[in-house]
C-alpha cells in the first residue's frame, strides 16, 4: 500500500488541539464535531488535488479519526467505499463516480463553486468541476446527515445563485475613541486586530473561515469602511498583516478585500491631491494595487465609503461618484479585482426645520443618473433600505433604477438597530422578504434576480458581520443563526428562512448529542421563527424607524433624533405621526419607485400597514388596512411584543439541563435583559403617544 494514498488517521489525531483547561473553549457554532458523526463513520474516497481538496481531505480525515471511518486519497486500486468526493477532470475517476457520471446526472458544467450530489448504487457521490465545489459539496453532506447516504435520494445539483457572498467587518485596527475596536460590534473585540496591531490568532481565523465556508460565504473585508490612519496603512506598510489573513482563509475559498480611504494617495502617498482625474493619483493607485497583488495574488478588491458621513471622496474635486469608483476600478482591472462602491451617501448635516430635504431620497438622487457610467468591475453596494438598516423599511428604490450597473445589496447581520445581540431577533425572514421583493411589481424580477445579474454578472450580497472574539463568536449564541442564514440566503435566496434556521439548529444542537431533540427544536422554533416581528412590535411602529437612543442606538429614545442633523424624523405632534413622502404633498420619495410601487406607496389607503408611517403623516385615529386605528395599533403591538418576549423567556427555561450549560446561561441572561428592555420600549412608546394624542387605550391597560 502506498503511504500517500491511505490517509494515516493515527497521525491525524494530533490535528485535534489539546484543550487548555484555563482557556475557555471557543464555541464550535454550526460545526461541532458531533455534526460530522454520520460522515465520520463512513469509508470515504477523495479524488483530486489542490489546496481546497486538501481542506476537504482534512475535514473528512478528522471526522473519520473521531468516528471510526476510513479515508483514501487518490488510490490507484479499487476500494469499497460509502462516499466518493471527486473532482472531474482530475485524472481517471473512481468507479462509482464514473457510474454516476454515466447515469447522466453529471452532464453540464457545475461551475467554479457548484457540485452534484448523486448515488451509484449504495455509494454516495459528490462531483465538482473545481475544488471549491467539492468543499461546498462536503458541507452539504454534513448538513444532510444520514439523508445524504440514502441511495433513493434523487440527484441534486447545486450552484450558488450569487457569485459574490461577502461579509464586511467594521473592525478597527486601532481602538477608535468612540466606536471602539469594532464599530457597531456587540461580540467583544476583533478576531483580526487588537490595540493597533494584528492579533495573529491564526487558529481562530482559520476556524472562522471554516464556519463561513460551511455557510457559503466566499469573500470578506477585514477592516471598517470608516478608514482612519492606522487602518489606511493596511494597503501599504501593513499589507503583510492582510496577506497573512488571506493565506489562512484561502483554503476555505474565501477571498480577502480591503476597505480603503479615497484620500489614500495623500494620506499614504504624500501627494497633494486625491483627484480621480489627476495622472499622478491614477499612477499611485495603479502601482499600489500592483503591489497588493504581488503579495496577495487572489486579492478581491476594494470597498469604499466616499463622501459619506465625513469620509473623503470625489466631491472635493468637483468630480462625481462614477469618476471616483472608476479610478479604483481601473487600478484593479488588470488583476481581476472589483471595487465595491457604497451608495450610502446623504447629507448628515441636515437642518431638522427643513421639511423638503429627505434622507430617504439621497442614494437615488446621487446615483440613479450615473447609471451606465461605471466600469464593468464596479459594484455599487446599496443598503437594502433607503435610510439605514432599520427593522422595517421599504426596499431601496436604487435597486430598480440602475439596469446598466452591477448592484450588490448590503444587509446588516450585526444587530445595530435590531437589539445589539442582547435581543433575540432572527433576521432570516426579513432578508428573505427583501430578496424576494419584486421592485417592478408582483410577478416581476426580484431583488435577488437583480443582484444575481445576467449570467451571474451581478454584484451579489454583502452583510456587515456580527462576529468578534467572544466565546460564542456573536455575543448572543442564538445570533449565530443570523450569520449562518446570511451565507445560506446568499447562496440561494429562494431558500425558506425557517428551513435554513432548522438546518442551523440541527448542526448546532445535533440530535445525536441532545437529550430531547424534538423539544429543543420545537422550542427554538417557537422562540426564534417570529422574533424579528416581535422586535418590530415593541420598537418604532409602522415603519417610522429610529426612535432609538442616539448614544449607541440601543433602547428607546423616541425624540432622540427628532431635532438632530441626521435626517431621521417621525414628526409626531398632537394630531398625528409619520413622514409624508408622497409625490402629491410630501418629499416625492414614493415617486422614485417604478410605477406599480410608486402608486401603492402614494396613498395611505393603498400603502401596506407596516410601512404606513414611513410614507405618510396620518392622524392617530386613521384606520389601518387591518381595521385598527394607528394609535390602538401602537398600544396593542407594544403590549403584545412584551408578552411575546416574556413567553420566549419561559420557553427558554424549559431547556435548562437539555443543552450546553454555557449556552443556556448566556441566553438566559440576555433574555432577562430583553424582557427589561422590551418593557422599557413599550412603556416609553405607549406613554409618548398617549401624551401626544390624549387617546386612551380601548382596553384600559396601564399607560404611564
Ligand atoms: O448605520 C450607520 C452606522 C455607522 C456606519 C454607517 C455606514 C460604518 O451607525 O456606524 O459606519 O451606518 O454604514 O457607513
Amino acid at each position: 500500500m502506498n503511504a500517500e494514498e491511505w490517509v494515516d488517521l493515527e497521525q491525524l489525531m494530533f490535528v485535534e488541539e489539546p484543550l487548555d483547561p484555563d482557556e475557555p473553549r471557543v464555541h464550535p457554532a454550526w460545526l461541532p464535531p458531533e455534526a460530522f458523526r454520520t460522515l465520520g463513520a463512513r469509508r470515504v474516497l477523495v479524488h483530486g488535488d489542490g489546496l481546497l481538496v486538501d481542506t476537504v481531505l482534512d475535514e473528512v480525515s478528522r471526522a473519520c479519526a473521531r468516528y471510526g471511518g476510513r479515508v483514501w486519497h487518490n488510490p490507484s486500486w479499487d476500494v469499497d467505499v460509502d462516499l466518493v468526493l471527486a473532482l472531474r477532470g482530475a485524472g481517471e475517476l473512481p468507479g462509482p463516480a464514473v457510474e454516476a457520471a454515466r447515469a447522466g446526472a453529471g452532464d453540464g458544467t457545475l461551475g467554479t463553486e457548484g457540485f452534484l450530489l448523486t448515488h451509484a448504487g449504495p455509494v454516495t457521490v459528490v462531483l465538482a468541476d473545481a475544488p471549491a465545489g467539492l468543499l461546498y459539496g462536503l458541507f452539504h453532506v454534513v448538513r444532510l446527515c444520514a439523508a445524504a447516504f440514502d441511495p433513493t435520494r434523487p440527484p441534486e445539483r447545486h450552484r450558488p445563485a450569487l457569485r459574490r457572498r461577502m461579509l464586511n467587518h467594521w473592525d478597527n485596527v486601532a481602538v477608535h475613541p468612540v466606536m471602539g475596536q469594532v464599530e457597531r460590534g456587540y461580540s467583544g473585540g476583533s478576531i483580526f486586530w487588537q490595540d493597533g496591531r494584528s492579533r495573529r490568532d491564526l487558529a481562530r481565523i482559520r476556524e472562522y473561515g471554516r464556519l463561513l465556508a460551511a455557510s457559503g460565504v466566499n469573500a470578506i473585508t477585514v477592516n471598517n469602511v470608516n478608514v482612519a490612519r492606522t487602518e489606511a496603512l493596511l494597503l501599504t506598510d501593513r499589507l503583510g498583516d492582510v496577506a497573512e489573513i488571506a493565506d489562512v482563509l484561502r483554503p476555505y475559498g474565501i477571498r480577502v478585500h480591503l476597505s480603503v480611504t479615497f484620500a489614500a494617495p495623500m494620506v499614504l502617498g504624500g501627494l497633494s491631491t486625491a483627484d480621480p482625474l489627476d495622472e499622478k493619483v491614477r499612477g499611485w493607485w495603479a502601482e499600489t494595487t500592483r503591489n497588493v497583488y504581488d503579495r496577495v495574488p487572489d486579492f478581491g478588491g476594494y470597498v469604499v465609503k466616499a463622501d459619506s458621513e465625513g469620509q473623503p471622496g470625489p466631491f472635493t474635486y468637483g468630480r462625481d461618484h462614477a469618476d471616483g469608483a472608476n479610478l479604483l476600478a481601473d487600478a484593479l482591472a488588470p488583476h481581476g479585482g472589483v471595487v465595491h462602491w457604497r451608495a450610502f451617501v446623504y447629507n448628515h448635516h441636515q437642518d431638522w426645520r427643513d421639511r423638503s430635504t429627505d434622507r430617504a431620497r439621497a442614494a437615488y438622487d446621487h446615483f440613479a443618473a450615473l447609471d451606465g457610467r461605471f466600469r464593468i468591475n464596479v459594484i455599487l453596494q446599496v443598503k437594502y433600505g433607503p435610510v439605514d438598516f432599520q427593522t422595517r423599511e421599504p426596499v431601496s428604490p436604487v435597486i430598480a433604477a440602475m439596469p446598466a450597473t452591477r448592484l450588490a445589496v448590503e444587509l446588516q447581520v450585526t444587530q445595530e438597530y435590531t437589539g445589539q445581540q442582547r435581543h433575540i431577533c432572527h433576521l432570516g425572514p426579513w432578508w428573505s422578504e427583501v430578496l424576494r421583493f419584486a421592485p417592478w411589481g408582483p410577478g416581476g424580477r426580484s431583488v435577488a434576480d437583480v443582484v444575481a445579474g445576467a449570467a451571474g454578472a451581478g454584484g451579489g450580497l454583502v452583510a456587515v458581520a456580527n462576529t468578534g472574539d467572544d466565546r460564542f463568536w456573536t455575543g448572543h449564541p442564538l445570533a449565530q443563526a443570523n450569520l449562518y442564514s446570511f451565507g445560506r440566503l446568499a447562496w440561494n435566496p429562494e431558500l425558506d428562512p425557517t428551513a435554513v434556521l432548522d438546518e442551523w439548529m440541527t448542526l448546532t444542537f445535533p440530535p445525536s448529542a441532545t437529550a430531547d431533540p424534538a423539544l429543543v427544536r420545537r422550542t427554538l422554533h417557537e422562540i426564534m421563527d417570529d422574533s424579528w416581528r416581535t422586535y418590530e412590535r415593541y420598537t418604532a411602529p409602522l415603519g417610522v424607524g429610529f426612535m432609538v437612543n442616539p448614544d449607541g442606538h440601543y433602547g428607546p429614545g423616541v425624540d432622540g433624533y427628532e431635532y438632530s442633523r441626521w435626517g431621521t424624523y417621525h414628526f409626531a405632534d398632537r394630531d398625528g405621526v409619520g413622514v409624508d413622502r408622497s409625490r402629491a404633498s410630501g418629499t416625492g420619495f414614493a415617486g422614485q419607485y417604478p410605477p406599480y410601487w410608486a402608486e401603492v406607496y402614494e396613498t395611505p389607503e393603498t400603502c401596506p400597514d407596516e410601512l404606513l408611517l414611513f410614507f405618510h403623516h396620518v392622524p392617530y385615529r386613521h384606520v389601518l388596512r387591518s381595521g385598527s386605528t394607528v394609535i390602538q395599533h401602537i398600544y396593542d403591538t407594544h403590549f403584545a411584543g412584551v408578552e411575546e418576549v416574556a413567553a420566549m423567556r419561559r420557553r427558554w427555561q424549559t431547556l435548562n439541563g437539555m443543552i450546553d450549560p454555557a449556552v443556556y446561561e448566556r441566553v438566559a441572561e440576555r433574555l432577562d435583559e430583553q424582557v427589561r428592555s422590551a418593557t422599557e420600549w413599550r412603556d416609553q412608546i405607549n406613554t409618548y403617544f398617549f401624551r401626544k394624542s390624549g387617546v386612551p387605550d380601548e382596553r384600559g391597560r396601564r399607560i404611564h
